[in-house]
């Protein structure tokens, strides 16, 4: 596809109509690329706009909740592959290289009901974008493959690659290797020390230090008087040092 609102948004509307597991829907431009919590994702021309429709059978049903931690597995390696770059996952599903960001992923459920019948996995890639025609609030935190890697990297390579990850992240690895191989890639999950933003409006901010990955895929951190909690994707988590990246 050329041109496209979101390629998550036509990944659901064919979900809707029945397409099947693996259907994979590109776009060479998003005019309203999502992130989380509606944010704007950047989508000029030069970028990775990819979004891949599974629908899970009985047996994979254990791997639902950790979809958005195993495709972004699946997106670091394939860039790894592609590029040899150190890319590091910043939880819950971002891709960074030299602590600057490079990618995310957003996974979102097809509902029929209460259940969901199908997901989508849109996974966002800077390749060959100028960081310049950015916005400044995202230039100051962006990267893109190009500034690190040989010139004229194909996306389509990138794509290929990035769905034969999936595909063997999905139907071929147990939770305890998805949480593993994403725990050996996370960046800032030990150590680190967070603001975060709760889930709902009137809870209050507070600062943290991370602890870790949870079997569940959540983030582990403590509080000042020590209580440990679990976060999940929904709470926003910054950085505590003024750096407000959102991670
Ligand atoms: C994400 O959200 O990182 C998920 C991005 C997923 C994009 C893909 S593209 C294919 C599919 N179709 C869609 O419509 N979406 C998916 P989040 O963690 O909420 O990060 C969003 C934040 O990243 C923004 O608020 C900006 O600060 C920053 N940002 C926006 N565009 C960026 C870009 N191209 N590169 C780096 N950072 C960007």
């Amino acid at each position: 596809m050329d041109r496209v609102v979101s390629t998550n948004d036509v990944a659901l509307e064919y979900a809707k109509k029945g397409a099947p597991h693996g259907s994979l829907f590109i776009a060479t431009e998003q005019t309203g690329g999502r992130g989380r919590f509606s944010r704007r994702w950047e989508s000029r021309p030069g970028g990775l706009y990819l979004s891949v429709l599974l629908r899970p059978r009985r047996d994979e049903r254990d791997r639902v909740a950790l979809l958005p931690h195993l495709s972004a597995v699946a997106a670091a390696e394939a860039v790894i592959e592609t590029t040899a770059l150190d890319v590091r996952l910043r939880w819950p599903n971002d891709l960074y290289t030299k602590g600057l960001k490079l990618g995310g992923v957003l996974c979102e459920g097809s509902f029929r009901g209460d259940e969901a019948e199908a997901f989508v996995v849109g996974i966002g890639i800077n390749v060959n974008q100028r960081v310049e025609d950015f916005p400044a609030d995202v230039e100051r935190r962006a990267t893109v493959l190009s500034a690190h890697a040989r010139a004229g990297l194909d996306r389509l390579d990138i794509a290929a690659c990035v769905v034969t990850r999936l595909e063997t992240w999905w139907r071929l690895r147990e939770p305890a290797q998805i949480l593993a191989r994403f725990r050996e890639l996370a960046e800032g999950a030990t150590g680190h020390a967070i603001q975060v933003q709760p889930r709902g409006a009137q809870s209050e901010p507070y600062g943290a230090v991370t602890r870790g990955i949870a079997d569940d895929g959540g983030l582990i951190v403590e509080l000042d008087d020590g209580e440990e909690r679990i976060l999940y994707s929904e709470d926003v988590v910054r950085l505590r040092d003024g750096d407000d990246r959102r991670r």
